[in-house]
């Protein structure tokens, strides 16, 4: 059976905006894996709670399960070592690790500010009171303070990118790819004019390659 992965799902199904999950989505084509997955919304946790999980992703793998996807990364390289290899060794992975965390810290906080209410408005009526009541408590503000300043938000997540400017300009092949990218992203649709859009391809450009690099 194939590996089975738990991801989080908008208003309609094959809306994913989950970045842990597209993390390990390109985890698992990278290794060439088959894998299906099953749209997930955040307060159906009794469906994940049998793999003692409280957040997406999750892979079932058989009869093993795994969630969060920094142990989902190491988890595959270890079951599946003749694969492509996610981490070359101990140094990379270490790397990696520092990568994970400044993204998780600083670049997902700064990219929020910018997307939050067409994240909200693209939820699910199931899932808006949750999210805005989990969220709301998470950032000390209400959803609609959080996005009240796109504009400056998207310049504020410039400048928390600085640090890596330098050291992708070199390549231009993979500005190439993530700009191919970022147009799937773009037409999967979170923003509302085009101007918007223009935005927000910037933003989802530096996210996707955080999740790539990850
Ligand atoms: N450290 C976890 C974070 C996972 C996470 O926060 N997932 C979010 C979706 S992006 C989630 O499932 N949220 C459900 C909730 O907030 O209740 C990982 O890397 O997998």
């Amino acid at each position: 059976m194939a590996i089975q992965l738990y991801d989080l799902a908008a208003a309609e199904d094959d809306r994913r905006y989950s970045p842990y999950c597209w993390r390990v989505k390109m985890a698992l084509k990278h290794k060439g894996l088959d894998f299906e997955t099953v749209p997930w919304r955040m307060i159906e946790k009794d469906v994940i709670a049998p793999y003692k999980a409280t957040t997406v992703p999750v892979l079932v793998d058989g009869s093993n399960s795994v969630y969060d996807s920094w142990a989902i990364a190491l988890y595959l390289d270890e079951v599946y070592p003749s694969r492509p290899r996610l981490f070359g060794g101990t140094e990379a992975r270490t790397l990696a690790d520092f990568f994970n965390q400044w993204t998780v810290k600083s670049v997902h906080p700064a990219i929020l500010r910018v997307i939050i209410l067409d994240i909200f408005g693209k939820l699910p009526e199931k899932d808006k009171a949750y999210f805005r009541q989990s969220r709301e408590k998470r950032f000390g503000m209400t959803l609609e303070q959080l996005g009240a300043d796109p504009k400056g938000a998207v310049a504020a997540f410039r400048g928390a990118l600085d640090p890596v400017r330098p050291v992708l300009w070199p390549w231009p092949a993979l500005w190439v790819f993530i700009e191919f990218q970022s147009r799937s992203l773009s037409r999967m649709g979170l923003s509302k004019n085009r101007g918007r859009a223009r935005q927000l391809k910037k933003a989802q450009s530096w996210n996707l390659l955080s999740g790539l690099i990850v």
